[in-house]
């Protein structure tokens, strides 16, 4: 659960900060000697560079490493590997046990689109450039490289201005600025301030310069800072080795594709996860619960998955349920009702677990010895919901047994449908193990109630709790409200090192753990915590934010960075969570979310309600958007099958479609789903118009189906309450279906396709389509093209069977159709003129086959 504890904290950390977190400039790194290159060597592959630092160490944060080695590998023609390791091997990397990445196979030099290039400068030391073409787009010269044991410092130029995208998790505007931003990557529960490290940690940027993009990724798990100044991109890790990976790109969808295939594609998702999700921290009782349900039904507004918070359970306490307010046998019968209703059900699992020894799965946990520990091999307790309570250690042997055992029980009393796996930064209420030495079930009041206490004394002499270098973290100390970074994992690494890796084992192991269970079944997980490669196991949403506007627009530009970092489903709380919503708010961000790749209403303990059908205009404003989105169902699951395939992101800027569209370098107010549908929102409180940036090219309106030209520039369009404004774009097919109230009740109903013309009466698109449920490899590839007034249906891969047959033809752009021919017939089919489009109603099409469908006027 996500709770407004942010008082809390802030009252408990109001002590006065310590001098040395508050001292946060920059120390002179001037008598830095940076590095020699000692000897070299080219092979076919690669290079090889022994490098020895160059002078007197400056141990500015942390103590010099004299000797470095440093590898260049061409793993494919787009991906440059380069990899800067101490000689002796001690700094800490990422096993590629926990994250596997995907080597490339490796191409030579000639091969690689990109060219590695080094030099030794008298003043700064070993430099290094990456070109593309004649093009530098990494490029450390001027900047020696600070290579310590808990410091480490590249620069590399930035040209001015430059268009900087990803790089967080931190809530911002789309387009970084680079005219001193700082990215702190530090894993934190965070209903944080703007700008700020908050859940994630990613440190792929995707940089646009001429028009195209290229790409570069650090693998470290350590917290850092990434600076955006004075024209330069300068990391500052706390430790591990410095190593990136480059893509070429040179499209935005390229990058991604470059960068998913390393650390992983996004993991196949059910179709039923693309249906409207409604939660809420605070239904009292399941019966509460229910008659949501049924309000959603009377309103006619889609429902396809009842969530809970931690409100099922028996005093928040894991694998529970509350036998008065959620007893067991009234959660089964819910869930037959559900599932007889083709609906769904989310529960809510934390990592953390009551320190009792008569709670079965910390007996088991226990004796297991899956639990982080202290330095003195005693067990960390910390505070969480359920009171005094330890936390899984992931690296432990046993760990993803235990979890996979601990959930096997409580699925198999209660058979919910997917997980939302929280609080994994891991997030915790106190500073240190502030329960060690307390009885085993001791169970402090909830920490709301908890009187603001001091800090606990901090050992600023231990540099894993107080490192040289202090990133800029929301909070004060690198181990507030989460597990102290000198508690001890089962490889007796210290946290320090592999806290951001946390919520990833914890995704991973729960994922791994669900498709043993249920071998066939695809999973739904969600987390708030994720790193590079989660997209892999997870969904995720943007995390407690407020009921405005502003988090209304943010949460675009969020949904936005995570497309890059390889986790397309994504969404924002609709309405909002923390805070009352307001109507317009809600109707508004219903418009919004109805196009989030996952789409979830959840609020927040005590904020009035805000369920979709509350108020007559968020009930309509809903209907019609959701009518939208579950229409397009195949069109969405297609792309997001292009995710699978290839990490391309679902929801996406218009700069990545239109990169040489200057007004949309920084334009996150609108964006697009697929390369087909553009949305633009109302993000502004009291707005009945919208001005929108409209590219070149044809757009149809999704309502009337009439055209706007576009031309690189706003177009200001009428946007009532209700209303949102969604355009197709001209030479695109999108395939639907006859929308109904639940994806399995859509995906029973007709095809129809919205075939686009462009200028020049073409177009082309795709479906994809499967079972949508299982692992089965069993799937129909559809493509899609009409010209000189025919539509062409070829069935290019795969046999699954499409049962509904295509029933409707819109032909946007293509006026006064009179007669059809399907094949070689004639047939009768209804066809309407409408505002310069022609639909062609009543045809009966099986999509299984190979069809022509010519259009006569
Ligand atoms: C960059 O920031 C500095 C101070 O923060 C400010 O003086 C300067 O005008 C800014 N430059 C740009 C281009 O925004
Ligand atoms: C940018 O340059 C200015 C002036 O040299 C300096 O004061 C500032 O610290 C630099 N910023 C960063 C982030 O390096
Ligand atoms: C459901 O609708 C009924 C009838 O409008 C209303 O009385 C009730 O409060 C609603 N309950 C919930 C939980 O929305
Ligand atoms: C400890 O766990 C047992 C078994 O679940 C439970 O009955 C008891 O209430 C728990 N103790 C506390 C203080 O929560
Ligand atoms: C503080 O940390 C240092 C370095 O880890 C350690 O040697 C020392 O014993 C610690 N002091 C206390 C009071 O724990
Ligand atoms: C287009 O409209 C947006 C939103 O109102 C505005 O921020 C932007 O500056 C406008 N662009 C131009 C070129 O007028
Ligand atoms: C496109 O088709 C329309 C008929 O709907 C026709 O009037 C127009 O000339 C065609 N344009 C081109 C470029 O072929
Ligand atoms: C023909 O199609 C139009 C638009 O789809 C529809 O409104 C109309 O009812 C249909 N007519 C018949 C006879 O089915
Ligand atoms: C259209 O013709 C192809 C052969 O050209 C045939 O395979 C297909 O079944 C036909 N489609 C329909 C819908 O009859
Ligand atoms: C996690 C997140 O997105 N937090 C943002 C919520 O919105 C506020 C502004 O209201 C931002 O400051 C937070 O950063």
């Amino acid at each position: 659960m996500k709770f407004s504890y942010s008082l809390f904290v802030l009252a408990y950390l109001g002590h006065a900060a310590p001098v040395w977190a508050s001292n946060l400039a920059k120390r002179d790194i001037s008598s830095c000697p940076g590095y020699t290159i000692t000897s070299k060597q080219s092979t076919a592959g690669g290079f090889t560079v022994n490098l020895e630092l160059a002078g007197a160490p400056c141990n500015i944060y942390g103590n010099d490493i004299l000797s470095l080695n440093l590898q260049v590998t061409f793993d494919t023609q787009n991906r440059l590997h380069l990899h800067i390791q101490d000689t002796d091997r001690k700094q800490y990397q990422i096993p590629g046990t926990i994250i596997p990445l995907n080597g490339g196979g490796g191409v030579s030099k000639d091969n690689s689109n990109l060219k590695f290039d080094y030099f030794q400068d008298t003043n700064t030391g070993f430099g290094f450039r990456i070109k593309r073409d004649d093009e530098v787009i990494f490029d450390t010269s001027g900047h020696s490289l600070i290579f310590e044991d808990q410091y480490i410092e590249v620069t590399s130029s930035l040209p001015s201005s430059a268009n900087i995208y990803g790089i967080g998790e931190a809530p911002d505007y789309f387009r970084r600025d680079t005219n001193n931003t700082i990215k702190t990557l530090w894993n934190r529960e965070a209903a944080g301030e703007f700008g700020k490290n908050s859940y994630g940690s990613h440190t792929i940027y995707m940089e646009l310069r001429k028009d195209k993009f290229h790409g570069a990724y650090l693998h470290n798990s350590h917290g850092m800072d990434i600076v955006l100044a004075n024209n330069t991109i300068q990391y500052r890790i706390l430790g591990g080795t410095a190593d990136f990976y480059f893509f070429n790109g040179p499209s935005a969808l390229d990058v991604i594709n470059q960068y998913t295939e390393l650390v992983g594609r996004p993991y196949r998702v059910p179709y039923w996860s693309l249906g409207l999700h409604n939660c809420r921290y605070g239904y009292k009782d399941i019966y509460e619960v229910n008659e949501v349900i049924a309000n959603y039904s009377k309103a006619n507004i889609p429902l396809e998955a009842v969530w809970s918070d931690v409100d099922y359970m028996d005093n928040a306490r894991g694998f529970t349920f509350d036998p008065v307010n959620y007893p067991l046998d009234e959660m089964q019968k819910q869930l037959e009702q559900l599932h007889a209703h083709n609906q769904k059900r989310v529960l809510i699992v934390h990592p953390a677990i009551q320190h009792n020894v008569s709670y079965a799965p910390y007996a088991r946990g226990d004796q297991a010895g899956v639990f982080v520990k202290n330095l003195d091999g005693s067990e960390y307790i910390t505070q969480v919901w359920p009171g005094y309570s330890v936390l899984p250690d992931w690296f432990a042997k046993n760990a993803d047994s235990w979890w996979g055992g601990e959930l096997t029980r409580f699925l198999s009393e209660l058979s919910i449908d997917g997980l939302w796996i929280d609080m994994n930064e891991p997030s915790t209420f106190c500073t240190g193990s502030c329960g060690t030495g307390r009885p085993a079930d001791e169970v402090p009041p909830y920490p709301w109630t908890i009187p603001p206490q001091s800090h606990r004394p901090l050992n600023t002499t231990n540099k894993l709790l107080v490192p040289p270098y202090s990133i800029h973290q929301a909070l004060v100390e690198l181990s507030d409200s989460t597990i102290e970074t000198t508690a001890i994992n089962a490889q007796g690494l210290a946290e320090y090192y592999t806290h951001n890796l946390y919520g990833y084992m914890h995704s991973k192991a729960t994922y791994k753990f669900l498709t043993q269970y249920r071998p066939n079944v695809r999973p739904f997980l969600l987390s708030p915590t994720t790193f590079a490669g989660s997209g892999k196991y997870v969904s995720h949403w943007v995390g407690d934010n407020h009921s405005n506007f502003f988090d209304l627009h943010i949460s675009i530009a969020s949904m936005l960075d995570f497309g890059i970092f390889g986790i397309p489903m994504m969404g924002a709380d609709i309405c909002g969570f923390e805070d009352d919503t307001t109507e317009e708010l809600c109707a508004r961000w219903a418009e919004v979310g109805a196009f989030y790749p996952f789409a979830r209403n959840h609020n927040a303990y005590g904020a009035i309600p805000q369920e979709l059908y509350r108020w007559p205009s968020v009930a309509e404003a809903s209907r019609r958007a959701l009518g939208i989105r579950y229409a397009l169902l195949p069109y969405i699951y297609t792309n997001l099958q292009l995710a699978v395939e290839k990490g391309w992101p679902l929801a996406r800027a218009l700069i990545f479609e239109f990169p040489g569209t200057s007004d949309a370098i920084d334009n996150d107010r609108q964006f697009l789903v697929g390369d087909s549908l553009l949305i633009s929102p109302v993000i502004t409180e009291g707005a009945t118009s919208v001005d929108a940036l409209f590219p070149q090219g044809i757009w149809y309106d999704w309502y009337t189906y009439s055209q706007i030209q576009g031309k690189n520039k706003n177009i200001t369009l009428d946007a009532p309450l209700e209303h949102v404004n969604v355009h197709i774009r001209g030479g695109k097919i999108l395939p639907a279906q006859v929308p109904a109230l639940t994806t399995t009740d859509s995906r029973k109903n007709d095809f129809y396709l919205i075939v686009a013309a462009d200028a020049n009466n073409c177009s082309s698109g795709k479906l994809y389509y499967d079972d949508g449920e299982t692992f089965t490899t069993d799937h129909r590839w559809i493509d899609l093209k009409y010209a000189d007034n025919m539509l062409f249906i070829n069935q290019i891969e795969g046999s699954y069977t499409i049962s509904p047959p295509l029933t409707k033809i819109l032909l946007l752009g293509v006026a006064d159709v009179q007669t059809v021919v399907v094949n070689d017939s004639h047939v009768n089919g209804n066809i309407t003129n409408i505002n310069g489009a022609s639909i062609i109603d009543e045809l009966s099409i099986d999509l299984n086959k190979r069809t022509v469908v010519s259009f006569d006027f």
